[in-house]
């Protein structure tokens, strides 16, 4: 995969250098200062290649939708979803991979999976109560020791090669996660009783296996939401936060661990665990397991009220119902018969999009990723809401770390835009 990577890419390299030597200077857009106050959304200012976000269609890997992964990846079994093995090699290589391409993937991140003994010490070493999230991120910056990239930089290597080593680095390092998320959720939830992997197991699975959730169905599921939370081109905040640090070449430890604390935000990753939160405070509130579609409107109505956000809906990019909420509905369809939570979670995607709009300023109305996930989760067993985003994380880290591998392979310089005093602005509109 290494060969195949490097012998495609590097043609890019070549597009790349002659795009910026030939058309440097040809203007591409214009900047609002409504732009800038609102998060820059909309300028393009990023080059990344695993995946472009539709703002109606939605995210499109390499080109393909998620509908069109969920047929053309390869799977174990016919009837399951695609193994995310196989997205990684299309977001790296640009290609729909062969079965056995997948198959040898799962091999290599198997043989890499190794998590040397100071990793565990150092989750050992905070307090259990805390979050997990702040003991992946610390999971992941322990790594560092083991950076090849950094020890290369050291010894001088010239900058050509360094996408050769943060390749080495990437793939350890996606190789270990499932490892270290089990090992944090074993250690918070079931009192440290451990599960060894299994290294006959895919990526996965085998992460479903160490947290203790044995059945096909979860695994399965595991896979669907390993590949659909992958990746939502460079833009959003843990792809941006990662591309941003790795340009200072940080090393690949580091940068993720950068893109996991923006992640963790309410916002961003953060949301799939306070969908959960908050149906359940309004469930206690209610006294009720089974609100009647008055009740969740009253209660979405207070919250907005109260200055705070629904969780679960709104996006900087979607105008539409995000594919990955979609995907997972459709899954539930076919795996789960009558479910209290997914049945609110359906309720909620009938009655939120009009409160929203009503508003007048929330530009999305329609439900994200995040408005799915923990219910899915929560009804396959995995109650435990604040280890949600590390399951996310585990995922985002097949996206972002592609695009990290290809970033040092094009050479892309340290990113360094400008700041300006508010004064500025107010000058540059010409109000006095
Ligand atoms: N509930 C209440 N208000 C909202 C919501 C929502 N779900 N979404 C947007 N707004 C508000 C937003 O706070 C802003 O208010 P104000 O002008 O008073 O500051 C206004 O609507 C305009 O915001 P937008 O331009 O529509 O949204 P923006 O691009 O700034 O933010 C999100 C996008 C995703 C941060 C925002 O929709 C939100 O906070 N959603 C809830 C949290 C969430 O689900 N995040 C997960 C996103 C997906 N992910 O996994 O990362
Ligand atoms: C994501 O998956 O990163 C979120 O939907 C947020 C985004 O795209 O901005």
């Amino acid at each position: 995969i290494k060969n195949r990577f490097y012998q495609k890419a590097s043609k890019c390299v070549n597009e790349y250098q002659r795009l910026k030597n030939e058309h440097g200077d040809k203007v591409i857009a214009n900047v609002t200062i409504e732009q800038v106050m609102t998060g820059m959304k909309g300028v393009p200012s990023l080059i990344t290649d695993t995946s472009k976000l539709d703002p109606t269609t939605g995210i499109r890997f390499r080109g393909y939708t998620i509908p069109e992964l969920r047929e053309k990846l390869p799977r174990l079994n016919p009837d399951g979803e695609p193994l995310p093995e196989g997205l990684f090699y299309l977001m790296l290589i640009g290609e729909i991979p062969e079965r056995d391409d997948v198959l040898n993937l799962s091999k290599d991140w198997a043989t890499r999976a190794y998590v040397p003994q100071h990793v565990f010490d150092v989750i050992d070493a905070i307090p259990k109560n805390a979050r997990p999230m702040t003991q992946f991120s610390a999971a992941i910056l322990s790594m560092a020791t083991d950076s090849i990239f950094q020890k290369a930089y050291r010894t001088g290597v010239h900058k050509k090669h360094y996408w050769d080593t943060t390749y080495e680095d990437v793939m350890n390092l996606i190789a270990r996660l499932p490892r270290i998320a089990a090992y944090i959720y074993r250690r918070q939830f079931f009192n440290d009783h451990h599960i060894e992997p299994d290294p006959r197991l895919d990526w996965a699975g085998n992460l479903a296996h160490m947290m203790g959730h044995e059945s096909d169905e979860i695994k399965r599921l595991l896979r669907l939401y390993m590949v659909i939370h992958a990746d939502h081109e460079g833009g959003n905040v843990s792809a941006h936060a990662t591309h941003l640090v790795g340009s200072a070449l940080s090393n690949p430890y580091y940068a993720y661990a950068a893109g996991m604390l923006g992640l963790a935000g309410p916002l961003h990753g953060y949301a799939n665990q306070e969908v959960i939160n908050w149906i359940f405070s309004m469930l206690q509130e209610l006294d009720t397991d089974n609100p009647t579609e008055e009740q969740i409107i009253a209660y979405s109505k207070r919250t907005l009220a109260e200055g705070r956000v629904i969780p679960g809906y709104g996006h900087a990019v979607l105008r539409q119902t995000d594919p990955r909420f979609t995907a997972q509905q459709e899954f539930a369809k076919k795996y789960v018969k009558d479910d209290k939570l997914i049945n609110i979670v359906n309720t909620l995607h009938r009655v939120v999009p009009p409160i929203l709009e009503e508003t007048g300023k929330v530009k999305n109305p329609w439900p994200n990723v995040d408005a799915y996930s923990g219910s899915l989760l929560y009804h396959y067993g995995i109650k435990e809401h604040s280890f949600y985003t590390v399951m996310f994380g585990v995922s985002r880290a097949l996206g972002v770390l592609a695009s990290l591998v290809m970033d040092r392979l094009y050479g892309l310089p340290i990113e360094r835009p400008s700041s300006y005093p508010l004064k500025w602005y107010h000058e540059q509109a010409g109000d006095k």
